[in-house]
């Protein structure tokens, strides 16, 4: 007796796929059916999604999973946090969504936490100060006197706009709305006075619900179009880090985990949000998650300083893969100059060597000049920001850990995973690559009773999927580095 397959989307910054799972005695095997780009556009000033390319990939996957001669038995959407579409009269879709890279945020969180204080924000939310979070989004387009605001009658984050597309239900997500910094968890929903504070009326925001909540089937219209039957929509951990975090192959309770992509977030997963007075000091977070969890995290900037490096270099026509860009930084001489990733200058698309060596003037380094010298440094740095964000979560958690759980594409990058295992001098378990797409999946299947909770979908995920090894080496110069690290960067 075989389940039939479920599809599961989950939609990085930097692309997106379409795996089909199938659950077969206790083991899950996947099958990658669609991946595509996700390019986002630059018009005039502003950045936004290409929503509409991205529901035509969504909707190519169903094609390509009916080509392969599979019909999915449920589907689900997860992708990156914060960013959102308003639906006005009618139904219609009010503009291009925003990316949360866009300028228009700029010097908003300033003002806004300088009006209603960090303690009140962060007291009611426990959601870190991020500057592009959607509290300072709508407050943007509020200061800006938006005409989007003037005629929006529902807010959809960007897999509940998908999954609206899909189905034409409008249903509001959990995981993801914490990230707004909207939510209060201690009421259990939207918190109307701090929506109340930017000026922005609760009627746009509807019910929250819980991953693993039925959520509508295909439209008709849609089914139609590519001839398929009514697969049932789910809502799963939408937030792409509450589907990998739920996919972490950890059997110990206390686990550090790293989601390594675009951004590497890094914490322990809790019973019930850390509000405290550290926490806000420190900036960490505490995202939902699946069945009642929440992920107190800290982001770091990630993978993003590399993509953005490779794209300038290749805009001046020299054009490497990953893999190659690894190979070059495995040959330059090692721990040279360093960067604190999480440095504003950072945030913002462009040309990422022409800061590093910026930042490495301002802290009187010589700044690294080869391609191989300047991915040296930009890894080199994340390993040892990785050190001091493990060395806060076991100080506010009060947890102790004995290795770091990693999962995300950045996985595919050994010489990260072992300079990681360096620098924090405890092992790193390195799989799987596809965290967010098999939460996706596990919490489907939870939903449809296949699998009891995320702890058994945990040891599936272990007892499917490879787990790579890395030991802590060179203890004392990883040791040497920190130190220098910790001092330039005045990490305290
Ligand atoms: P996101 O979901 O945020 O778009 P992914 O989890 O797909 O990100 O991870 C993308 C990152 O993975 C890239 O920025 C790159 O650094 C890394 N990566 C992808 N493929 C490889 C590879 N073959 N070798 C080394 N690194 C890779
Ligand atoms: C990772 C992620 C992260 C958010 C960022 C906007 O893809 O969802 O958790 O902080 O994107």
């Amino acid at each position: 007796f075989h389940l039939p397959s479920i599809l599961a989307y989950d939609l990085g910054a930097s692309s997106g796929r379409a795996l089909l799972g199938r659950l077969t005695d206790r083991r899950i095997e996947v099958e990658e059916v669609h991946r595509f780009g996700n390019d986002p556009v630059a018009v005039g000033d502003r950045l936004h999604w290409d929503i509409l390319r991205l529901f035509h990939d969504i909707k190519h996957g169903l094609l390509k999973a009916k080509l392969a001669g599979e019909t999915p038995g449920s589907l689900a959407i997860d992708s990156w946090a914060v960013d959102f579409g308003l639906i006005g009269r009618g139904g219609e879709l009010l503009g291009n969504p925003y990316h949360y890279r866009d300028r228009h945020t700029d010097g908003v969180m300033e003002r806004t936490t300088a009006r209603l204080t960090p303690g009140r924000i962060f007291g009611r939310s426990g959601i870190q100060f991020l500057p592009f979070n959607t509290i300072y989004q709508l407050a943007a387009l509020k200061e800006a006197d938006s005409p989007l605001l003037a005629q929006a009658e529902r807010f959809l984050m960007i897999p509940d706009l998908l999954r609206y597309f899909l189905t034409g239900e409008m249903h509001n997500e959990f995981s993801n709305a914490t990230t707004t910094q909207l939510y209060n968890p201690l009421l259990g929903g939207w918190d109307a006075e701090l929506l109340g504070d930017i000026g922005i009326p609760s009627s746009l925001f509807g019910t929250v619900v819980q991953p693993g909540t039925p959520a509508g089937r295909l439209r008709p219209s849609l089914k139609e179009e590519l001839g398929i039957g009514a697969i049932p929509v789910y809502t799963v951990a939408e937030h792409d880090t509450g589907s990998a975090v739920a996919a972490v192959p950890a059997l110990e309770r206390d686990f550090a985990y790293l989601s390594c992509g675009t951004w590497s977030l890094m914490g322990t997963e809790v019973d019930w949000p850390v509000i405290t007075d550290l926490a806000q000091e420190l900036n960490f977070t505490n995202e939902g998650g699946v069945g009642g969890t929440y992920r107190l995290l800290k982001n770091i900037m990630g993978l993003w300083i590399l993509q953005e490096t490779r794209r300038t270099w290749e805009k001046a026509g020299l054009t490497l893969g990953f893999p190659e860009l690894v190979a070059l930084a495995e040959q330059a001489p090692p721990l040279r100059a360093f960067i604190d990733p999480d440095d504003a200058m950072f945030l913002h698309a462009g040309d990422m060597p022409a800061r590093i060596a910026r930042y490495c003037e301002r802290t009187g380094q010589r700044a690294p000049g080869t391609p191989g010298e300047i991915v040296r440094c930009i890894l080199e740095s994340l390993a040892l920001k990785y050190r001091y964000v493990l060395e806060l979560t076991e100080r506010l958690s009060g947890k102790r850990f004995g290795g770091l759980h990693m999962v995300g594409g950045g996985i595919q990058n050994a010489l990260l995973c072992q300079w990681s295992a360096n620098a924090i001098g405890k092992p790193v378990w390195a799989g799987p690559v596809e965290g967010s797409a098999l939460g996706n999946l596990a919490v489907q299947w939870i939903a449809q009773g296949e699998i009891a909770d995320i702890w058994e979908a945990r040891k599936i995920i272990r007892e499917s999927f490879p787990v790579t090894n890395y030991e802590p080496r060179d203890g004392a110069q990883w040791e040497e580095a920190y130190g220098r690290f910790r001092a330039l960067t005045r990490l305290s």
